[in-house]
């Protein structure tokens, strides 16, 4: 018995000993994200790039039934970036103690397609008939803006700021990248294939 636990001290000393002298063990390298990722162009006007990813297959899960919500909150809208599905509503919500409104512009015809007035503890949904790019605005406070993207297919996200993106869960098949940026010159659209599990896209360049 005593022999037992004195050799398993040494053992444990030696270890310490071992890893003491080694040179520190390389970082593992990072695995790739999970879904479809890459770059994209960066933002245009304050706003990111937007990644679509339309299947060949026009089968897609239906719109969720529960709203997108844009909120108000310290003279600003929250979040500043939505994307919402093709029939899915939005909610509008004012959540201070002012008074807003809400006015939303079709970005591809410049047209005014809705506006209401926001009270404190307000709330209102609309469903967007369109797809596409909608510009948000407080008449009131000029600073107050905000961006919709509507879009037909469930695999979409906005780009982070130094245009990084990354789309999860998104099912082995042909798709449409679309890049949509405020600046016209920098959208693009792309062939791509998704096979695996992790999809790595080069989205800077437009064609
Ligand atoms: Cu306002």
């Amino acid at each position: 018995m005593k022999i037992g636990l004195s050799t398993i001290g040494l053992v444990a000393l030696s270890a310490l000993a071992c890893s003491a002298g080694d040179a520190p063990e390389p970082e593992p390298e990072a695995a790739p994200p999970e879904g479809v990722f890459g770059m994209a162009p960066g933002p245009s006007e304050g706003i990111t790039s937007l990644v679509v990813l339309e299947p060949a297959d026009e089968a897609t899960t239906p719109p969720p039934s529960e709203p997108a919500v844009m909120d108000q909150l310290g003279l600003a809208f929250l979040p500043r970036q939505l994307i919402v599905r093709l029939g899915q509503p939005v909610e509008f919500a004012n959540s201070e103690t002012l008074a807003h409104n809400v006015h939303l512009h079709y970005e591809p015809n410049d047209s005014s397609v809705y506006y209401a007035d926001f009270s404190p503890d307000d709330r209102s949904q609309v469903v967007l008939e369109q797809p596409g790019a909608y510009a948000v605005t407080c008449d009131e406070h000029p600073g107050m803006t905000a961006f919709i993207y509507v879009t037909t297919s469930p695999y979409a996200a906005f780009a982070e700021t130094d245009g990084a993106f990354l789309i999860p869960d998104v099912p082995p098949g042909s798709y449409t990248a679309r890049v949509w940026n405020a600046d016209r010159s920098l959208r693009g659209e792309h062939p791509v294939e998704v096979s695996g599990a992790s999809t790595e896209l080069d989205l800077t360049s437009t064609r």
